[in-house]
């Protein structure tokens, strides 16, 4: 048996497909997969002190996308409009404090993407069941939109929307699986995006659940 540079080269730093979306994002195939089922548990614990809801948009729909956050803000919408808060207020009491584990993925991702130094204050929870979807949106509701955000698909597969600057136009179809994470910003941080319905199945980690986690710098 020989040992080659390969080999050597495969030791010193993991496999890992680098798939450039376009200018500004990368998808990251697998980066969390090994973590995935300590992210699942974490994100259990934090759906006990804030469970995931289902909330209203200033137009009035209910979303089918059940959500909840952790951290120093978490995003929410009602009546009144998007923003961050710093507590729910479903409870009255502050988000969840963002696990250390959630963090550190978060900054080795967008460092792996050339974002060094990410810091995110918010995560936002997306959990999906099958034939839920989100429409195509931009996030804007971040102050500081130099910062990229980071987006890790748990469980069911997904096909996420990747739209233009406008919201007319056919978006580009990418298919997300368990452990895959995205890292965009840059020129396309406020390019409009979505997730397809999601198609009916069973995951070993999160059983007829998707759970999508994406880090923000907010405040
Ligand atoms: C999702 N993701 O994958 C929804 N937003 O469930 C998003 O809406 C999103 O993946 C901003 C940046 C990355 C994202
Ligand atoms: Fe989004």
């Amino acid at each position: 048996m020989s040992f080659g540079l390969g080999d050597l080269l495969s030791c010193l730093e993991p496999a890992q497909a680098i798939e450039p979306i376009a200018a500004g994002a990368v998808l990251l195939r697998g980066f969390a997969r090994e973590r995935a089922r300590c992210l699942v548990a974490a994100i259990d614990e934090i759906a006990r002190s804030a469970p995931f809801r289902n909330m209203v948009t200033p137009g009035g729909f209910r979303m089918s996308v059940a959500m909840t956050n952790c951290g120093r803000a978490g995003w929410v919408t009602d009546r009144t409009g998007y923003r961050y808060e710093p507590a729910d207020p479903m409870t009255g009491r502050p988000w969840p404090p963002m696990p250390r584990p959630f963090r550190r993925l978060a900054l080795e991702a967008a460092a792996a993407a050339g974002y060094t130094g990410f810091g995110p204050d918010a995560c936002l929870m997306n959990l999906y069941e099958p034939g839920t979807r989100l429409s195509l949106h931009r996030d804007e509701n971040e102050r500081d939109l130099t910062a990229p955000i980071v987006s890790v698909s748990l469980g069911l597969p997904a096909v996420f929307l990747f739209g233009s600057h406008n919201r007319g136009g056919r978006p580009r179809r990418i298919g997300l699986e368990s452990g895959d994470v995205v890292v965009w910003g840059g020129p396309l941080r406020l390019v409009y995006h979505g997730v397809a319905p999601l198609a009916e199945g069973e995951h070993p980690l999160t059983g007829r659940r998707r759970i999508n986690l994406t880090f923000r710098k907010a405040l």
